[in-house]
C-alpha cells in the first residue's frame, strides 16, 4: 500500500471464482496492492433465482452440451454495470485481440468481464448490453476465464505505473515487428559468445543491428506482420 491513484477498475462475472488466484500474484498482484488496478471477482451463481442456483439449460432446437442462462448473467452485470464502463465478452467469434487493441482497452476507467461456460451463453445477453466479444485466437478452450486473464494482463501492461514505460518500447509489436534477440551475463557459457557488436559499446552499431535482426526475425515467422 503506496500510491493512490486507481486507473482502473476491473469486474470480473464467472461460475468460478477460484479460477482467479493468479491475479493475485506477480505483477498484476502488485499492481493492486499499490492501487493502480481494483480486480472485484463476482460469483454469477449468487444470481441465479433458480431454487437449486441452476445456471445452465439445453439449447433451444437441440445440439450437444449446455447453454448459460440469460437471467443470472443479467441480474449479475446488473449488479456492477454503469453508464462509463465497457463490457468485454471472451468468445471465439470475437476479433482476435491485438496489442493495439489491449492499449485502447487499457483506457478505460471500468472494465466488465463476463466468462462464458459450457458450449456458451443465451445470445439476448447481447441485446440487453452493449457487449464487445474478443478472442485470444483461434481455438476453443472450456472456459472464459483462460481469455479474461490473457486481456487483463495485456491491457494492465499498459494501464500507466503497472509496468516502466521503457518496458514497452521496445517490445515484440510495439514498431509492428518482433523483438530483437537478447542476452545477459555471463558474456561466454558453454562456449557461445554474445553476439560481439553488443559488447562493441556503439550504440549506433547496437540499434542498426537489432534493427536488422528485428526484421529477420519478422520475416522469418511471422511475415504477415509485414503486410
Ligand atoms: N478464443 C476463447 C474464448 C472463450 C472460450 C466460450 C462461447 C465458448 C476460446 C463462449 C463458446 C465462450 C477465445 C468459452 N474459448 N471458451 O478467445
Amino acid at each position: 500500500m503506496t500510491e493512490r491513484k486507481l486507473s482502473m477498475k476491473i469486474d470480473i462475472l464467472t461460475l468460478f471464482p477460484e479460477a482467479f488466484a493468479p491475479l493475485k500474484t506477480s505483477i498484476l498482484g502488485r499492481a493492486e496492492e499499490a492501487g493502480k488496478l481494483e480486480f472485484n471477482i463476482v460469483n454469477i451463481r449468487d444470481f441465479s433465482k433458480d431454487k437449486h442456483k441452476k445456471c445452465d439449460d439445453y439449447p433451444f432446437g437441440g445440439g450437444a452440451g449446455m447453454l448459460m442462462t440469460v437471467q443470472p448473467l443479467f441480474d449479475a452485470i446488473k449488479s456492477v454495470y454503469d453508464e462509463s464502463c465497457q463490457i468485454i465478452f471472451p468468445s471465439p467469434v470475437g476479433q482476435v485481440l491485438t496489442a493495439k487493441k489491449a492499449e485502447q482497452l487499457s483506457k478505460h476507467t471500468h472494465l466488465i468481464f463476463v466468462c462464458g461456460h459450457y458450449e456458451g451463453v443465451d445470445e439476448r445477453i447481447f441485446q440487453l448490453f452493449p457487449i464487445q466479444q474478443i478472442s485470444i485466437g483461434d481455438y476453443v478452450l472450456t472456459g472464459g476465464e483462460l481469455p479474461t486473464m490473457v486481456i487483463v494482463d495485456a491491457l494492465a501492461r499498459f494501464v500507466d505505473g503497472v509496468i516502466a514505460k521503457e518496458s514497452l518500447e521496445n517490445e515484440s509489436f510495439s514498431n509492428g515487428l518482433l523483438e530483437y534477440p537478447q542476452y545477459t551475463r555471463p558474456q561466454v557459457f558453454e562456449g557461445i559468445c554474445v553476439p560481439e557488436v553488443l559488447v562493441s559499446g556503439n550504440h549506433a552499431e547496437v540499434d542498426k543491428w537489432r534493427q536488422q535482426q528485428s526484421l529477420q526475425r519478422t520475416k522469418a515467422s511471422r511475415s504477415d506482420l509485414l503486410q
